[in-house]
C-alpha cells in the first residue's frame, strides 16, 4: 500500500476500465460544450461508493479484513442520465435506473464501515460520475449512454497536486 505512516484521505469507488473511461471522457467533453466549467481529467474519473475522508493508516489496515468479507455480484451500469447540482456546481453522469446490485454492494460496504466504527459521509447515496466542476449548468443535452461492466471495486487515496486532485488505487476487491 502507498503510505505506511500518518493519515490518508480515502474513498471507496468504482474505477472504470480504459474503454469505459474513454466513453465517460467523451461525455465529459460533450457536457462541457453545453455547460462549461472545468472538465475532470480522464485519469480521475470514477464513481464514489463511500467517502471516508482522512483516515489514520492503522484504522485503514484494521478495516481491510472486514471489507474482504463483502460478497456482491458483478453488474452492468447504464450511465444514461446527465445531472447538475447547483449547491456545488458539479455536472455529472448517472443512471436513470440504478441496478439493484449496485445498491446491494453499497449497502454491504456501508454496513461494514458502520460495524468497524469507521466514520464516513452518510448522506444519501446518489450514484454519479463527476465530469465538470465549477459549472454554471443549463438544460440537459441528450447523452450517449455509457455501459460499464463492473467486476470490482477499489479503495482510493486522494491528494492534491499542482494540476488538481491525484488519485491512487491502493486496493482492489473483485466481485466474484
Ligand atoms: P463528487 O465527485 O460529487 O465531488 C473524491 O473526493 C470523491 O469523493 C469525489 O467523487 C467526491 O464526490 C466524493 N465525495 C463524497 N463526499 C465527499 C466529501 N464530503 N468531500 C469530498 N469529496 C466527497
Amino acid at each position: 500500500m502507498a503510505d505506511t505512516s500518518g493519515a490518508q484521505r480515502l474513498f471507496f469507488a468504482l474505477w472504470p476500465d480504459a474503454a469505459t473511461r474513454a466513453a465517460l471522457n467523451r461525455t465529459g467533453k460533450w457536457l462541457h460544450q453545453h455547460w462549461g466549467g472545468r472538465r475532470m481529467r480522464a485519469d480521475t474519473l470514477h464513481l464514489t461508493l463511500a467517502f471516508l475522508g482522512a483516515i489514520p493508516v492503522e484504522v485503514r489496515d484494521a478495516l481491510i479484513p472486514r471489507i474482504d468479507t463483502i460478497r456482491a455480484e458483478p453488474f452492468e451500469l447504464l450511465l444514461d442520465q446527465p445531472g447538475y447540482w447547483q449547491h456545488n456546481r458539479i455536472g455529472w453522469l448517472g443512471c436513470a435506473a440504478p441496478p439493484v446490485s449496485l445498491a446491494e454492494l453499497v449497502g454491504r460496504l456501508h454496513a461494514a464501515l458502520h460495524e468497524s466504527g469507521t466514520a464516513f459521509d452518510t448522506r444519501p447515496f446518489v450514484p454519479h460520475v463527476t465530469l465538470l466542476r465549477n459549472s454554471p449548468g443549463g438544460s440537459a443535452p441528450p447523452c450517449t449512454p455509457v455501459r460499464w461492466k463492473v467486476d470490482d471495486f477499489v479503495l482510493v487515496a486522494s491528494s492534491t497536486g499542482a494540476d488538481g486532485a491525484r488519485y491512487e488505487v491502493i486496493r482492489r476487491w473483485p466481485l466474484p
